[in-house]
């Protein structure tokens, strides 16, 4: 009797380092956002495995809608959103992280299928394999291309495959992006795609002052300690004495630019010491380091950002409270 050939799930896995990327240096961009006239920390730092766990406790927390919102409009419309795809697409996931959204996804398009590709893009190595693995234990009919690699080098990676797909980019991680630098990024997006292919990008939509603020500085003190975990890489890995006890998170609407602002400020004058960069820094009592911009979109802004990618809103879904938007984008033809 023929013997069933039973593909396990390192068969269906494969693992691609992106080429080309530029490995960000942390060091040398502390020493230069902490020298600045204005200091300033890149928010990407904020993703060592401490500030990915808490970022994980942030999207639990009562505050922070934007989590809850969009897995409930991926729940309600995926197979709606699907059908809106090419049958055949595979499923393309830009800072996939741990992948749980996608499961509802997934979810929908094996009930309309029988077999799926999954490739998400991630600039942690680990938290790929991890979640990767993950989804080959719970889905035997889905295969993972899993691409570590930046956004970029990602993209560059995206632009040589040819298979049709439906791309993921969710969380409102576009909300990290200045304006600029979003329709950027976007039109980079729009260069790897064919014309029946769809962006699926999730959207934090503009809002009262209040619900925003306090989804940034909530009552357990989770994102302030997510916030500050930055001062606390500095002092893991360049030997800096930060006394995290002498500066807060501070979070603030500013709705001229719509974006939520964080800073941590000094709560008194102060100088530290970062050993590795053989640096002291000083601080005024209120001084203030900037850290992180989360943008909130109208669906005007949300339509103009499409449209100076080359790309049109096809549809969009909101969430019960009108809370967030999940946008699917199509590339305009030219
Ligand atoms: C990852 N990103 C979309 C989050 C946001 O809402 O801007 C990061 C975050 N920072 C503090 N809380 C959440």
């Amino acid at each position: 009797m023929p013997q069933a050939l039973a593909v396990t799930a390192e068969e269906r896995l494969t693992l691609v380092e992106a080429d080309g990327a530029v490995p960000s240096d942390f060091a040398a961009d502390v020493r230069a956002g902490l020298t600045a006239a204005k200091k300033r920390l890149p928010c990407r730092y904020l993703y060592d495995a401490e500030g990915s766990a808490l970022f994980e406790e942030i999207c639990a927390l009562p505050e922070y809608y934007l989590t809850r919102a969009e897995q409930e409009i991926l729940e309600t419309h995926a197979g709606e959103i699907l059908a809106s795809c090419p049958p055949d697409a595979a499923l393309v996931e830009l800072g996939s992280g741990s992948a749980k959204k996608t499961r509802t996804i997934i979810d929908a398009a094996l009930s309309q299928r029988s077999t799926l590709r999954y490739m998400p893009i991630d600039i942690s190595r680990s938290m790929l394999e991890e979640s990767s693995r993950a989804l080959l234990a719970d889905y035997p009919a889905v295969e993972i291309t899993a691409i570590a690699a930046e956004y970029r080098a990602g993209l560059r990676w995206l632009r040589r495959q040819r298979d049709s797909k439906l791309v993921l980019w969710l969380g409102s991680n576009v909300g990290n992006f200045s304006r600029t630098e979003a329709a950027r990024f976007l039109r980079g997006v729009r260069a790897t795609m064919s014309p029946s292919d769809r962006l699926l990008m999730g959207v934090d939509l503009r809002k009262s002052r209040a619900v925003l603020e306090a989804a940034y500085d909530d009552a357990a003190g989770v994102t302030a300690r997510f916030s500050l975990n930055m001062l606390a890489r500095i002092n893991r890995e360049l030997g800096g004495n930060f006394d995290l006890d002498t500066f807060a998170h501070r979070s603030r609407w500013n709705e001229r630019l719509g974006r939520i602002e964080i800073e941590i400020e000094s709560r008194v004058a102060q100088v530290v010491r970062i050993g590795a960069l053989r640096l002291n820094v000083p601080f005024r009592g209120g001084e203030k380091i900037y850290t992180e911009s989360s943008y909130k979109y109208s669906f005007v802004e949300i339509e103009r950002l499409a449209r100076a990618a080359g790309m049109v809103v096809e549809q969009r879904w909101l969430d019960g409270d009108k809370r967030f938007s999940v946008n699917l984008l199509a590339p305009l033809s030219g």
